[in-house]
């Protein structure tokens, strides 16, 4: 018996939650006795997005991880993971993030949808994106709240992913192909990560896929009105002060933020 079974979740929950909520690097649970399994792992996201709630927050959304192998690369983990995206965590277009708010702070290229219908069980990408109302360029600000940004599958999943804070572009309809458009993100007008959507699992669809059957998996499912990132198409880069980030993808627009 492993001594994953004498772990309280709830107490690891309010670990995860004071790092995000206080911006306070923390050692990985792994390595500090509180080692556990993805079930475990995914109980404490859980139980710390209902400590969010608890304070008002409600949930809008959910983040795809691990979606492309840019991704995978940059972090040494190949399983897709999702993380939960409330609505204090969206920064409106062209707006400013404050680094105070976060411990180390990284920024990635991703594709959003919107959902009009809740998408249920394990259904085909087409099927998946008749859900979808809208599609939008999106910037994700991720925050490992593990020193030196470096964890384990189960570390990531109980730190909710890593979901910290993200940027909505303008909606388009999702009559595109989405499939290959270029994506280029740059800091203060230079490109410093060029890439594709074709890079998230070859179809950014296959995101929203493995959202619902994640869902599926805890017995639940995406709603209507959420938004769903589908993951980055390229590795995350950091965030330093005093730089304007700007994702133009191409067919759909672009989407900026500024760092204080
Ligand atoms: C985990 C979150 C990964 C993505 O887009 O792949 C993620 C991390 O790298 O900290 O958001
Ligand atoms: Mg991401």
């Amino acid at each position: 018996m492993s001594a994953a079974h004498e772990i309280d979740l709830d107490t690891v929950a309010e670990i995860v939650d004071t790092a995000a909520k206080t911006a306070t690097a923390i050692p990985q649970l792994s390595e500090t006795g509180n080692e556990m399994n993805l079930e475990q792992a995914y109980e404490v996201q859980r139980r710390s997005l209902q400590l969010r709630i608890d304070r008002g927050e409600k949930q809008v959304g959910v983040k795809m991880g691990f979606t492309s192998r840019a991704k995978m690369i940059q972090m040494g983990l190949d399983e897709m993971i999702w993380g939960r995206v409330t609505d204090k965590m969206f920064v409106a277009d062209g707006g400013e993030i404050d680094l105070r708010n976060f411990v180390h702070p990284r920024v990635e290229p991703e594709i959003a949808f919107l959902l009009n219908k809740p998408i249920e069980g394990y259904v085909s990408p087409a099927q998946a994106m008749l859900s979808v109302e809208a599609i939008a360029p999106a910037l994700e600000v991720i925050d490992s709240r593990y020193e030196n940004f470096k964890f384990n599958l189960e570390d990531v999943v109980a730190d909710n992913s890593s979901t910290s804070a993200l940027i909505v572009g303008p909606w388009v309809k999702p009559d595109l192909d989405i499939t290959n458009l270029g994506m280029i993100m740059s800091f203060d007008g230079r490109p410093v990560q060029i890439g594709s959507t074709a890079a998230i699992l070859g179809n950014p669809a296959r995101a929203l896929v493995g959202a619902a059957q994640l869902a599926a998996d805890e017995g639940s499912r995406l709603e209507a009105g959420w938004t769903v990132l589908a993951g980055a198409a390229t590795a995350a880069q950091a965030i330093v002060p005093g730089i304007h980030v700007r994702l133009e993808a191409q067919n759909m627009g672009s989407v900026s933020f500024s760092v204080k």
